[in-house]
């Protein structure tokens, strides 16, 4: 029997595009969050820990972000890794894992192309050698339908056949899932794609499995943060696949659509249930009368006080004009009617949604302000 941890796409040292001030924190957490993968391993009494590539975001990687991935290592000296190097850590002369702090981590070894005898099982390592190679990755896995033990083949790349792109020549780095009839493997433990995502072999069960990263790196991602306990008990066994979360980071994308003024109170009994989310972007649209766009703006403002890092989308949400504003206001001042026809003419050859509200809020002003003059 085996019991190991799957785990990859760390990518320690991102930059977390996009995310503003709260890039470097997302950067930090990904570190920390290592932690949570080896008490996993530490709870679940593995083997061993198997990284699927993709551990540092490139081979240039400051030495910093070397040594806080290595103090971790280090701080679990009783647990074994095996680390396959992804296409963004890729073997090569200036791989990173060919610095010398690795070579005197006792616990880690490097997966290159040869099989390793682990505990309780045999990996087989499908290394990437090219980031753009469209050469099936798992060609190297010998069959080994009659070789004692449990054999565990090990890559990173995208899956044929499940990948939105249907012609084999196009993806890159493409695994072919066949594989695990040919050879005889009892599991595939795939890195590359951020999600968790199983998928079965010809006879129904589920061989092949993506942990996903174990830590969400952005907002369009679904189902990361976490790794997988894999056991499996003998050769040819059914696997047992479960997932643990390891993330910190809370992630939250919503579309949210606004009707009229009640739509405020609707919205801010949405903040209200999100109040501990630590990353929110949120999408408005529909319509929303003028007179609430001012509060509308000090509700989305204070909301980015709340949250490490809050994304608001407005350009679908139409701010509505109010009746008042249709007919001509008799301003009985030569330069005021020049100003607001102008103003008008303006609206109406105006395609973009923000500088639609921008002229609507200067004629709501230049109302209020010839009311004012009138008393
Ligand atoms: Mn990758």
């Amino acid at each position: 029997m085996v019991r190991f941890i799957q785990t990859s796409d760390w990518q320690i040292g991102m930059k977390g595009g996009g995310l503003g001030e709260a890039g470097q924190i997302v950067r930090d957490i990904r570190v920390e969050s290592i932690h949570n993968v080896f008490k996993t391993a530490q709870e679940r009494k593995v083997d061993f820990v198997l990284l699927c590539g993709d551990i540092f975001e490139h081979n240039m990687i400051s030495q910093e972000y070397v040594k806080k991935v290595v103090t971790i290592f280090n701080q679990y000296p009783d647990i074994s890794i095996y680390l396959l190097p992804g296409n963004h850590d890729i073997l090569g002369a200036d791989c990173v894992y060919n610095r010398e702090i690795f070579q005197r981590v006792e616990h880690l070894t490097i997966l290159r192309a040869d099989s390793v005898e682990v505990p309780e099982a045999i990996l087989h390592p499908c290394p990437v050698l090219s980031k753009f190679t469209t050469q099936d990755l798992t060609a190297s896995i010998p069959i080994v339908r009659e070789t004692d033990g449990i054999h565990i083949a090990v890559a990173h790349g995208s899956l044929v056949g499940k990948f939105p792109m249907s012609n084999w020549e196009d993806i890159e780095l493409p695994i072919n899932p066949s594989c695990i009839d040919r050879t005889g493997i009892d599991y595939l433990a795939l890195g590359h794609w951020h999600s968790k995502r199983l998928f079965k072999d010809s006879t129904g069960i589920a061989r092949i499995a993506y942990s996903g990263t174990h830590e969400q790196t952005n907002y369009d991602e679904g189902d990361a943060g976490q790794c997988l306990f894999v056991q499996i008990d003998g050769k040819g066994e059914v696997p047992k696949i479960e997932s643990i979360k390891t993330g910190k980071l809370s992630w939250e994308t919503k579309q949210f659509e606004m009707k009229d003024s009640s739509s405020l109170n609707e919205l801010k009994n949405y903040f209200e249930s999100i109040k501990g989310i630590d990353l929110v972007k949120l999408a408005l649209c529909g319509e929303l009368p003028l007179e609430c766009k001012e509060e509308l703006d000090n509700i989305l403002e204070f909301q980015t006080t709340l949250h490490k890092n809050f994304r608001e989308k407005t350009e679908s949400l139409t701010i509505t004009v109010p009746p008042q504003l249709e007919t001509s206001f008799d301003f009985g001042d030569p330069t005021l009617i020049q100003t607001e026809k102008h103003l008008k003419n303006l609206l109406e050859n105006e395609a973009d949604s923000e500088k639609r509200i921008i002229i609507i809020e200067a004629l709501a002003h230049l109302q209020r302000f010839g009311k004012e003059v009138e008393k």
